[in-house]
């Protein structure tokens, strides 16, 4: 299988609030380096650097206004005297949700965030086109007759919605690579999203769609982040009924469970039929990682991805979280593995 990688993921390192202290984000570079790291010394594959592509592409799953704050969000921070991470403090919570985009870029910053987890620094907008970059070459590699392949993306993307960042993402690879792979002609295509998170991003840009179905297993919302979405209620609106499948799980859901739950996501994606299917690849849902719940054994990561394989269409794997940064090579690699393997 083929690696799509780039070094301009380290242009990308910020800060979070933790137990109301700032720190470095969970979300850091050497993350994808690990990971990497663990391509390479397994031979998975060649890895190659990503193509350019046209900011078009990322307006066809975010808006035009929202693709502009972000390119333009650290210059108009620092015109204002700030050098730090430019993080909103302020949103257009249910009353006060107008509609209407605030002109100063903090109230930008609000209404373009759902949440305080996606700094913008001086050079985050490089990396950030960059690991959507990533994913959209790693798509047509397998238009090019690759039977699947690796975006190893930096930033994450699946928190990123139509119109706004948060949860360390910012533009929404997977979404950005299921909707090119439409607008260049497929008739169907799923996304399976695997990071402990429920990917309410992908959910969002894709609610009322019924060409593309958005299947979730994650932590439950009533006590997993992110809190407002990835309930089994949530099915979709309009054309798109029924094209949203979410898949909570109680806290310490271990392989033995979280493996029927799969098999079931994984049933449903083949009664779709598919001409692609997009896996958004968080390995968060290991025993050890410090911001999750569940209870992964590095090996059941394989049982995972020959389980995935039982799709059986052209599959492109999208990295998204896991910040248990020892084991986040060999977990994500034993996925590819099982399902090159199966
Ligand atoms: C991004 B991805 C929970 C704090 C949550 C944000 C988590 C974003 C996860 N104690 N902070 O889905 O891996
Ligand atoms: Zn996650």
């Amino acid at each position: 299988m083929l690696t799509v990688f780039s070094e301009s993921h380290r242009l990308h390192h910020g800060t979070e609030l933790k137990d109301g202290v700032l720190k470095p984000s969970f979300e850091q570079p050497s993350r994808a380096d690990t990971v990497r790291d663990r391509v390479r010394h397994v031979g998975l594959g060649e890895i190659i650097g990503p193509r350019r592509f046209d900011r078009a592409c990322y307006v066809a799953a975010h808006s035009e206004r929202y693709v502009s704050f972000l390119e333009n969000a650290w210059s108009e921070w620092t015109a204002t005297g700030r050098s730090h991470d430019a993080l909103p403090l302020v949103w257009p919570v249910r009353d006060l949700a107008n509609q209407q985009v605030p002109e100063f870029i903090d109230g930008k910053l609000g209404f373009f965030a759902m949440d305080a987890g996606s700094p913008i620094t001086a050079t985050t907008w490089d990396a950030v086109r960059t690991s959507a970059d990533i994913a959209l070459t790693a798509l047509a590699l397998i238009d090019e007759g690759q039977d699947s392949a690796f975006a190893l993306c930096r930033p994450p993307g699946h928190h990123a919605a139509r119109e706004y960042m948060g949860g360390y993402c910012y533009l929404n690879n997977a979404a950005i690579a299921a909707q090119h792979a439409i607008t260049r002609g497929a008739r169907r295509v799923a996304v399976l999203d695997v990071d402990f998170h429920h990917g309410n991003g992908t959910q969002n840009i894709f609610y009322d769609r019924g060409d593309v179905l958005f299947v979730s297993l994650h932590g439950d919302p009533a006590v997993s982040y992110p809190y407002f979405s990835g309930h089994a209620s949530e099915r979709g609106s309009g054309a798109g009924e029924g094209c949203n499948l979410n898949l909570p799980l109680p806290k310490n859901t271990s392989w033995q469970h979280y493996r029927q739950a799969l098999e079931l996501a994984c049933k449903q994606l083949r009664a779709f039929a598919p001409e692609l299917l997009v896996v958004s690849l968080g390995v968060d849902t290991f025993k050890d990682d410090p911001i999750s719940h569940f209870l992964l054994e590095s090996e059941d990561f394989l049982g995972m991805g020959q389980i995935i394989a039982t799709v059986g269409t052209p599959t492109l794997f999208v990295m998204e979280g896991g910040y248990m940064v020892d084991e986040i090579g060999i977990n994500a690699v034993n996925v590819l593995h099982g399902h090159a393997n199966r």
